[in-house]
């Protein structure tokens, strides 16, 4: 199999992140340069479908694009440690919490630092109120966050799972756009040092 990566982004983070956590390290990582345009070559597209990293090109040929597919995917091949949940109850838990990190927090903070940051300029037609609604968001989500994480190591439950990977990813790339959390969420900061003091954070940047 291949991933296609890209060193600093956030989305083929996730899926490097995840690898480290499973000990994964028979897949080929091949970097595409975003701002070279590499990922709107007809050779990309022709594998991806669309002008995005990661994708994972599976040894069937096959690609598959989306961060938590891919990582759900690698998940049945690679089952320990289990990140997307145990038995019927915990896996709902789980994408609850998924959803609720990348909705709520990864991408908001994605899409400011999107629309802020100097260097994505070059891929974005940046306009400062979507930074700042965006903002906005991120700073409600992460309010969720703290009070969750109040009762708890790890935001669904208490062990690591794909939901911590998508905030704690999120969170970092965030930092391009000088953005921290709350000082004041005391858990979130418990629980981002946490996260960034794995080992698997250092996977992908
Ligand atoms: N929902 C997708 C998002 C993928 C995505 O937006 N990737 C960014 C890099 S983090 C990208 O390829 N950007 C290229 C562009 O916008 O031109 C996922 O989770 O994989």
């Amino acid at each position: 199999m291949k991933l296609y990566d890209s060193r600093r982004a956030p989305n083929p983070r996730r899926v490097r992140w995840f690898m480290a956590e499973k000990g994964i390290e028979d897949i080929e990582v091949v970097d595409i340069d975003i701002f070279g345009g590499q990922h709107r070559t007809s050779e990309y597209l022709a594998k991806a479908g669309l002008p995005n990293v990661p994708a994972l090109e599976m040894d069937d040929g096959r690609t598959i694009t989306e961060s938590v597919a891919i990582c759900r995917y690698l998940e049945a091949l690679y089952p320990e440690p289990n990140l997307f949940g145990e038995d019927p109850c915990e896996s709902a838990v789980i994408e609850m919490w998924t959803r609720r990190a990348e909705m709520m927090v990864a991408t908001p903070l994605m899409m400011l630092v999107r629309h802020s940051h100097p260097a994505l300029a070059a891929i974005e037609t940046q306009l400062p109120e979507i930074a700042a609604a965006n903002r906005a968001m991120a700073e409600k989500g992460l309010k969720m966050l703290d009070r969750s994480l109040a009762d708890s190591e790890f935001i669904a439950c208490e062990r690591l799972t794909i939901a911590d990977i998508l905030a704690a990813t999120g969170l970092d790339f965030a930092r391009m756009a000088r953005f921290r959390p709350d000082p004041e969420l005391v858990n979130v900061k418990r629980w981002l040092e946490g996260m960034m003091a794995r080992p698997a954070a250092k996977a992908g940047v």
